[in-house]
């Protein structure tokens, strides 16, 4: 069939609108129509050229929400008309990963997805006969899109696309990353480095969780007000700081964080993120993606002293499990979706929504197909 999609030809150029011909799913696999997608700081990244992995051209997008239009042989947990997620992480079920209970970090369909194909190591997507690659496992700047059964969550069917559609990567890895990675528990201190799409999640997960102490670090002072309304406490600009940051934080959480969350990418405050930890306990999660190469780098006697440093992708969740949770968390009304979407837009315009998060003007632009 012909769908309409934004193609990334090659890196460092704009999306190019085209008509892309996409073949029907195979065994095990799904064909949806993607009604909504939000516009992830890891598009730009990886559109950038920056991304190591990157490949061109391919379908950029992963942060959907659809409707199944038609299943493949074998599929039985998925029929058309079901309303889904498409998850870049997913969830089988089976493989050693998934059973171990330790990580969300499904492996069933890691190797082909990171080469831009589908688990039989072809492309559904084509121009003119020539093969164009999928992205993340998603593909969501197209208006249909084919993925592996294991890469969906069924939602409830009342939940609006053009919002939960956020909850496919950003709603999911801030708030995931305090509730199933961290798992913060009530009265923590929190500290959160980046008040962008991922650290305001974070934020709201750190209240949802009944945190005391909510403090978030940003250059940018024009997130301060929706930072408060999320749950932040405490506002800090490093720009404004006397002095040493890190020794700011300490004493503004008396001890230093219980919890810390490296929400921008960036190795210094990945840095002073684990060293505001408290002593003896501290853990300091790092969900920001370095650029290609870079490294961080403490003195060891931080970590001797108790502090934890870790990670987190996809917030921890296990997408088939814990996507369909988070979304009636938001129709429960239990987090705040609404006020992040700051721009919508028709594909055609989604080079626009790109423009927009590089000025730093919005949170999440999504897509309205
Ligand atoms: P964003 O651009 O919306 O937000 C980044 C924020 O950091 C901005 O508010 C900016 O003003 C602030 N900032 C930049 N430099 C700063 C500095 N030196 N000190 C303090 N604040 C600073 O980005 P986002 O969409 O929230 O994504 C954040 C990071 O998370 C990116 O690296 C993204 O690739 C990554 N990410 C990780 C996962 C995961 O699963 N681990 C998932 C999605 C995104
Ligand atoms: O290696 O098993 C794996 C999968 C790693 C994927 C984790 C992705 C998290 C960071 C990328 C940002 C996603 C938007
Ligand atoms: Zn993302
Ligand atoms: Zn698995």
């Amino acid at each position: 069939m012909d769908v309409r999609a934004a193609v990334a030809f090659e890196a460092g150029k704009p999306l190019s609108i085209e008509t892309v011909q996409l073949e029907g799913p195979k065994a095990g696999e799904v064909l949806i129509e993607v009604k909504a997608t939000g516009l992830c700081h890891t598009d730009k990244f990886t559109l950038s050229g920056a991304d190591p992995e990157g490949l061109f051209p391919a379908i950029l997008g992963h942060e959907g929400a659809g409707v199944v239009v038609e299943v493949g042989p074998g599929v039985t947990s998925l029929r058309p008309g079901d309303h889904v997620i498409p998850l870049y992480t997913a969830e089988c079920r089976e493989c050693d990963y998934c059973l171990s209970r330790k990580t969300n970090l499904c492996q069933k369909v890691r190797a082909t997805q990171g080469k831009g194909l589908m688990p039989d190591g072809t492309s559904r997507f084509s121009i003119g006969g020539k093969p164009v690659l999928h992205y993340m496992g998603c593909s969501t700047f197209a208006n249909y899109t084919v993925l592996p059964e294991i890469s969906l969550a069924k939602i409830r069917p009342d939940a609006p696309f053009d919002k939960v559609c956020y909850i496919g990567c950003g709603v999911t890895t801030g708030i995931g990353a305090v509730i199933f990675t961290a798992k913060v528990e009530p009265g923590a201190n929190v500290v959160v480095f980046g008040l962008g799409g991922i650290g305001l999640n974070v934020i709201q997960g750190a209240k949802l969780a009944g945190a005391d102490m909510i403090v978030g670090v940003d250059l940018n002072p024009g997130r301060e007000a929706l930072a408060r309304k999320f749950g932040m406490t405490h506002f800090v600009n490093p720009k404004e700081v006397q002095g040493d940051l890190v020794g700011h934080l300490v004493e503004l959480t008396k001890g230093g964080a219980d919890y810390s969350f490296e929400c921008v990418g960036n190795t210094q405050l990945m840095r002073q993120a684990l060293e505001c930890c408290h002593k003896g306990w501290g853990v300091s999660v790092i969900i920001g993606v370095a650029g290609a190469g870079q490294e961080i780098s403490t003195r060891p006697f931080q970590l001797v002293t108790g502090r934890v440093w870790m990670g987190s992708a996809f917030g921890g969740a296990r997408g088939r499990t814990d996507v369909p949770r988070i979304v009636d968390w938001y129709m429960e009304k239990k987090i705040n979706i609404d006020d992040l979407i700051t721009h919508t837009m028709p594909l055609e315009r989604i080079n626009d929504g790109f423009e927009l998060m590089a000025r730093g003007e919005s949170i999440r632009s999504v897509v309205i197909y």
